[in-house]
């Protein structure tokens, strides 16, 4: 049976900034902006007991405890920190996939203890970098994921096939990773509350109703999930193409390059990664494949650069030629700086 570790880092960026500054410590503490419009990107523990949260508007979070210190967000910082986490934890030499800045799934199959060896890493983040860390432990990415999240902060949680069974039944609709916000009201409108709801319904009524969603909800709620853990090495490009009714409108081509940029981006910064290397890519009507690449010295990771480069690039390959497909992704990935997620 595999043994998959989930990591996710507690109030990471509130933890950082405490790290740096301890008179910090033991306070309600939000990172975020502190002008009108700001907005919570995350509150220490003690600032959560107020009911302040990710998200919020900072003059809510305000109210709800005035005497909350707010720290604005810094660049460069908690990605540097996340380099140091992640660094130390890629030292012991399991797969490493990482999801987010401060979250990452690794392989502990091949490692004989792996509750010792997560007990290991837990207890050396906190000494090397002062910096508490939540572990779940159990035999899926999925499981894992829920573990982790079970008993924050500092929590350390294993899922076994036994106790999975049991969970999941009890589990909100809204917990299950995957299901946004959508798929969240289709389920209340069918009556399906948590885990137990969903066990009931047919594996081909899911899928009529939400597609290759509703075969993984099927799955996920039986405690299957076959995604491997991926590490760096093995996606080693992220990007997007279309295929489309043969055209050689240039504004189309602009068009998409953009979504193509804006995908790539979302799917960048979910990896909290940058990219030295752009590539366009072409498909003419006699079906031949062009492409171009480019390496830069600094690492592209906002939409507005990769879509310039993208159209460069395009221009420089197109002849004007009737195309059916189009084509951007990046490579030779990196880690980024501070990556900032979502509302940042
Ligand atoms: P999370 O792991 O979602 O949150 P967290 O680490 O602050 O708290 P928890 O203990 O519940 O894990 O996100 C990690 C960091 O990413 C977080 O500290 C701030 C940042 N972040 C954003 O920039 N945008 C977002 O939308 C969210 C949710 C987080
Ligand atoms: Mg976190």
């Amino acid at each position: 049976m595999d043994r998959i570790l989930h990591v996710d880092m507690d109030a990471f960026f509130a933890s950082v900034e405490t790290v740096i500054d301890p008179s910090l410590r033991g306070k309600p503490l939000a990172v975020g902006g502190n002008d009108s419009s700001g907005i919570v990107t995350t509150a220490s523990y003690e600032a959560r007991k107020y009911g302040i949260h990710s998200a919020m508007p900072m003059f809510m979070a305000k109210s709800l405890c005035p005497h909350l210190i707010v720290v604005p967000t810094r660049k460069g910082v908690y990605g540097k920190k996340s380099r140091e986490v992640f660094g130390y934890l890629k030292g012991y030499g399991y797969p490493v996939e990482m999801v987010s800045i401060d979250e990452a799934y690794i392989d502990l199959t091949r490692s004989g203890d792996a509750v010792a060896v997560a007990k290991s890493m837990q207890k050396g983040v906190y000494e090397r970098t002062s910096l508490t860390m939540s572990c779940g432990l159990s035999y899926n990415k999925f499981l894992a994921k829920i573990a982790s999240d079970y008993d924050k902060p500092r929590g350390f949680t294993v899922i076994g096939p036994r106790e999975a069974q049991d969970l999941l039944k009890t589990l909100a609709i809204r917990d299950i990773h995957g299901i946004g916000k959508k798929t969240e009201e289709k389920l209340l409108q069918l009556g399906v509350r948590t885990g137990n709801d969903l066990l009931q319904l047919e594996r081909s009524f899911l899928e009529e109703e939400f597609g290759k969603l509703g075969i993984e909800l099927y799955e996920r709620i039986r405690g299957i999930d076959r995604r491997p853990v991926k590490t760096e090495r093995k996606r080693k490009s992220i990007g997007s193409e279309e295929t489309f009714h043969e055209t050689r409108e240039r504004a189309f081509f602009e068009r998409q390059l953009r979504n193509f940029a804006e995908e790539t981006v979302f799917h960048m910064e979910r990896r909290a990664v940058a990219a030295y290397t752009v590539t366009v890519k072409m498909k003419t009507c006699d079906f031949h494949i062009h492409t171009k690449s480019r390496t830069f010295s600094d690492p592209i990771e906002d939409v507005e650069s990769l879509y310039d480069i993208g159209v460069t690039l395009f221009s420089e390959l197109y002849r004007g030629e009737k195309l059916r497909l189009l084509g951007l992704s990046v490579s030779g990935l990196v880690e980024a700086g501070a990556k900032q997620l979502c509302f940042l």
